[in-house]
């Protein structure tokens, strides 16, 4: 993208956008839920559709001039659809693609398909869980009766001995399956088996690894569930926002929920943009990249642990590591800083059964999908192992940490950013 009239008519915001630039381009990116879209995602994304209000569905809108926005809206179902949704069964299949991003999807849900103070259960954020999954300070769970199931102790992977205990001791009318930390594979079949046994609703969240199930390197929750939601700006690589999923059964009061439950008008240009990634996904080489995101979080966390480092659960299957900082003797917030420091970007974490605050936890949180789609391999993840390992052995050294900055400069800028010139 050039920006030439931001440039003239905004320089303000201008310089904002070039010097995100430049930290994108010589830095390296390792937040888990973050990615670089395409340029034909960005065009859809800043395109006259944004122009549009189009409150309703196709053909049942609250206002005239709807021809292309149907038209937009009909091939986004279509095209999520066919790249989530097994030939076979989309007759048994709705989509929404209107949710503004992932917790309005997820809220959603629960306000489709629960009434207040109903009995639900979700995976607790402290262990891996997502804030919509049923913390006291999200609206989730302050508005349901949520009860929140871990991983184990001993090998920190989801216990779903516990769960099905849970479940059969409570009745939920709801169980939520997926993470937003969670580093290994989710038996999104043994979620269903569970909740059909109590006669719950099980709804999978599979925002962090859609990109991962729509690559086929990860199992895909259809047809184990009643209700998937996902983002569709995380390992999928499209814009910001959300989507639903859900039998037939739940379609119109999943509809009503998102409008006019929940919003307004539709974000058609973002919409428009969910379509085009949805294509992209669709094409040859999304599952290659899919795949490469795998292999390079399995080097990455092998590299680690050589330098080691504690990773909970002890490895990764899909895109996410969580690294245990605690026998460094430094928290997740000093090595947050330190890394931002050397142009290296990630979050603090909490990890299963740590003592210390999210504000400041005992873990970070890392990702392989962004550096991924620059084009990085396991080879470069071993190096980026490396310079993690210096710039937290080197903390209080300004001097070392400014040399290491200069290497992740070297090492990113030999891979281009989709979207920066
Ligand atoms: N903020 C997202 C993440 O980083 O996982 C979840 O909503």
């Amino acid at each position: 993208m050039q920006y030439t009239q931001i440039k003239k008519t905004d320089p303000q915001i201008y310089q904002i956008i070039k010097a995100e630039e430049k930290r994108q381009r010589e830095g390296l990116e390792l937040i888990p839920s973050e990615n670089y879209t395409s340029d034909a995602v960005m065009e859809a994304m800043g395109s006259i559709l944004t122009n549009k209000y189009s409150e309703g569905y196709p053909r049942k809108r609250y206002y005239g001039g709807q021809k292309n926005i149907d038209a937009m809206e009909e091939l986004a179902q279509r095209r999520a659809l066919d790249l989530f949704v097994p030939q076979g069964s989309q007759k048994n299949w709705h989509i929404n693609v209107q949710p503004l991003s992932g917790s309005p999807a997820n809220i959603a849900v629960l306000l489709a398909l629960l009434n207040f103070g109903d009995k639900v259960m979700g995976m607790s954020l402290d262990q891996g869980g997502h804030l919509t999954h049923g913390h006291p300070v999200n609206f989730s769970g302050k508005a349901y009766k949520f009860f929140q199931y871990g991983v184990r102790r001993d090998n920190q992977q989801i216990d779903y001995n516990e769960v099905e205990k849970i479940a059969f001791k409570i009745k939920p009318k709801m169980i939520i399956s997926g993470a937003t930390a969670y580093p290994r594979m989710i038996d999104f079949k043994r979620f269903n088996a569970i909740a059909k046994k109590v006669g719950a609703i099980h709804m999978a969240d599979i925002a962090h690894i859609a990109g991962l199930i729509a690559g086929g390197v990860h199992p895909s929750p259809f047809p184990f569930t009643d209700v998937v939601t996902t983002t569709t700006h995380k390992t999928l690589r499209g814009p910001r926002g959300g989507v639903i999923f859900c039998q037939k059964k739940y379609a119109s009061a999943i509809d009503r929920a998102v409008f006019p439950g929940l919003q307004g008008g539709p974000h058609d240009h973002i919409n428009a943009a969910k379509a085009v990634c949805f294509g992209e996904a669709q094409k040859a080489g999304f599952a290659k990249y899919a795949a490469q995101i795998v292999k390079n979080s399995k080097v990455f966390a092998k590299e680690l642990k050589k330098l080691g480092f504690s990773l909970v659960s002890d490895g990764s299957d899909n895109h996410l590591i969580l690294i245990d900082l605690s026998n460094f003797e430094i928290t997740g917030k000093i090595a947050q800083e330190t890394l931002d420091k050397v142009g290296i970007t990630v979050n603090k974490n909490t990890v299963p059964f740590g003592k210390r605050s999210p504000f400041d936890p005992s873990g970070i949180r890392l990702g392989t999908a962004a550096c991924t789609t620059r084009g990085m391999k396991e080879n470069d993840f071993a190096m980026i192992t490396d310079l993690i390992k210096n710039a937290l052995s080197n903390i209080c050294n300004e001097k070392k940490l400014i040399k290491i900055k200069q290497q992740v400069k070297k090492l990113a800028l030999k891979f281009p950013v989709p979207g920066i010139k």
